[in-house]
Order: structure tokens, then sequence, then C-alpha cells
């Protein structure tokens, strides 16, 4: 257990490498200058660019103003330290909602939802393999129905993990499919069910409110299900991110979060303004294309991460 935990924080640390030399390089660069106005306002920039979000950078730099006012000579590792405090302030704050359990005997059903190409079916994938290694027995529905490929890919993810899929054809009723998954996992005795939804943009009104038709179909079934609703985020998608969780959660309310492609990204830094403003835990993040290339989101593993801290 502790070495799956170190593992998973020395790939956290990986794969923000990128947004790290932004942030602690930059803000390196900073020291040695008096701090006045003029290198208060970098930080903002720094912190600005790094995507900490207007209400996050605010809040860290007032901070940094009051601690430098009482000691003006801070190094960067305190600097560091303080951000660090701050943030964590943030991330540990207590979620929107408690967990849903499902009734005795029910499988956890779990809709995947996020705008186009941001991961959810790899996600899907990942999961699925996720608990299949936890012995957990697991069904796929395949509720992208808007391609024929989208069907075919999460098929073939089924076949290589060996773990069941409900399908239809293209074009068919996405709730229908969640549905027949949901139904077909109850009479298997399946414990975890993964629902894969068609990418679409949060301002298609009429998009969402199939998301929502979804959402109430499952509830046929299982007054309690989707147990979960998780929004997959690109995370080198920033500040749009934000959006993106904001209005689907409106939509179909949100129980967690999942951060894709950080191993590329150098826009890390969302998640704290994400957190900040909706609460809605952070769960898992995607650091590849693989199956195994799923970590649990750890705090304090993202922030030093972040912040280019080494422990
Ligand atoms: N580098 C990297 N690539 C990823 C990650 N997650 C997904 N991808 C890639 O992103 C691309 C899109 O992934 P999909 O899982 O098809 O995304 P999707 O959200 O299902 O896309 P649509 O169904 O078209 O909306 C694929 O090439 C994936 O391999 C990740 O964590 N890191
Ligand atoms: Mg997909």
């Amino acid at each position: 257990m502790f070495s799956f935990l170190k593992n998973s924080y020395e790939k956290i640390k990986k794969a923000f490498s990128a947004t790290r030399s932004v942030l602690a390089q930059r803000i390196g660069a900073l020291l040695g200058k008096p701090w006045d106005e003029n290198t208060l306002e970098s930080l903002e920039q720094i912190l600005y660019e790094a995507d900490l979000g207007t209400r996050c950078v605010e809040e860290f730099v007032s901070h940094l103003q009051s601690e430098l006012r009482l000691k003006p000579q801070q190094g960067l590792a305190e600097i560091l330290q303080l951000l660090k405090k701050k943030s964590l302030d943030i991330l540990l704050s207590p979620p929107i909602s408690a967990p849903i359990i499902p009734e005795s005997g029910d499988p956890l059903v779990h809709l995947i939802v996020g705008i186009n190409g941001s991961g959810k079916t790899t996600t899907i994938a990942k999961l699925a393999s996720h608990f299949q290694k936890e012995g957990k027995k697991v069904l796929l529905g395949a509720g992208d129905t808007f391609r024929a490929a989208a069907i075919d890919q999460l098929g073939l993810w089924a076949e290589k993990l060996s773990v069941d899929i409900v399908k239809s054809k293209p074009g068919a009723d996405p709730s229908a499919v969640a549905f027949d998954a949901i139904s077909a996992a109850k009479a298997r005795g399946t414990d975890i069910v993964l629902i894969d939804t068609a990418g679409r943009l949060q301002n298609k009104t009429d998009l969402m409110m199939e998301l929502e038709k979804i959402q109430k179909t499952c509830k046929k079934l299982m007054p309690k299900a989707p147990h979960e609703t998780w929004l997959v985020l690109d995370g080198s998608h920033g500040q749009n991110a934000l959006d993106q969780a904001r209005v689907f959660h409106k939509h179909v309310p949100l129980t967690g979060l999942i951060v894709t492609k950080l191993d590329g990204s150098a826009k890390g830094g969302i998640l704290l303004a994400i957190y900040q403003e909706l609460k809605i835990p952070i769960r898992w993040i995607g650091i590849g294309e693989k199956a195994e290339d799923l970590i649990p989101f750890e705090p304090e593993a993202y922030v030093e991460a972040l912040l280019g801290i080494e422990s």
C-alpha cells in the first residue's frame, strides 16, 4: 500500500513538471529584489499564468503581502511554503457532499461526462482496469451513440480488459443504453457500472438536457443512481475547464472531477480555482494514454508538484 502511494506521489510530481518549471523558477527570479508593488504585481502575473484563477491569486497575493510585512526577507523556500499552506487550506476544505452509497447488492453506477475529446472513453478504460484489479466485476455502457467509432472504441477496450459491455446501434437513445446497462448489471451481480457519453460543449443546452435525461433514467431503476457523475476535464484547458465544471454541474450535479492529460500540461493550477469555487472532489488524474496512467488525486503531492517543492 505504502509503495503504491509513494509511486503515485512520484507520478504526480513527474506529471506536473511542466507547471513546476513555470511557477517555482519564475517566483525564484523575483527574489533579490525588494518586495514592493512591482514585485507583487509580477508575482500576481506569474500566478495568473499558472491558471490559479482570479480569486485564488488575489487571496495568495494578499496573504503573502501581509506575511512579507511581518518578515520582508523571505527566501524562495519560505514563500513556497506559504503558498503551499494556502493551497492546502483550499484543497482540504470539505467537499460539497458526502459519497452516495448504493443500496446493498446494487452496482455502483458512474456516469462519465465531458466535452469532446477530454478523455472520457480512455478514462473509463483506465477506471475499469483499476476496479478490476480491486477484484470488482465491471460493466461498461456504451452511451456515446453519436458516432459508430465511439461504440467500437469502447468495445475494443472491453475486449482488451475482458469486461462486460452493453451497447446499442449508432443513433440510439443514450438513456436507453444507460437503462439497459444498469438492468444487465443488476441481473448479473456486477459491482461497478461505467457509462460513457458523447462529448458535448457546455453551451449546447439541448445536449446538456440529454445528459439530464440520462441521469433521470438511471433513477428509474435505482433511485440513488447514478451514484457518481464524474466530469472529465482536459488539464490543458486552463480557465475554460472552470467554465465547463460550472455549466455541467448546473445541469447534472457532479460528484467528482477527473483531470486528464496532466502529463503534457502547464495548466495544472486550474484545479485550485475549480475546487475553491465549486468544492467538487477531484478524484483522479490522467497522466498518459495507457490503462495504468490514472492515479488518485492527492492534494499534498499535487501542491508540492505545482509549486516545485522537493520533499
Ligand atoms: N497524454 C494523455 N492523453 C490522454 C489522456 N487521456 C486521454 N488521452 C488521449 O486523448 C484522446 C481523446 O481521448 P478519448 O478518451 O477518446 O476522449 P473522449 O472524451 O472520449 O472523446 P469524445 O468521445 O470524442 O468526446 C485520445 O487520443 C487519448 O489517448 C491522458 O491522461 N494523457
Ligand atoms: Mg469518447
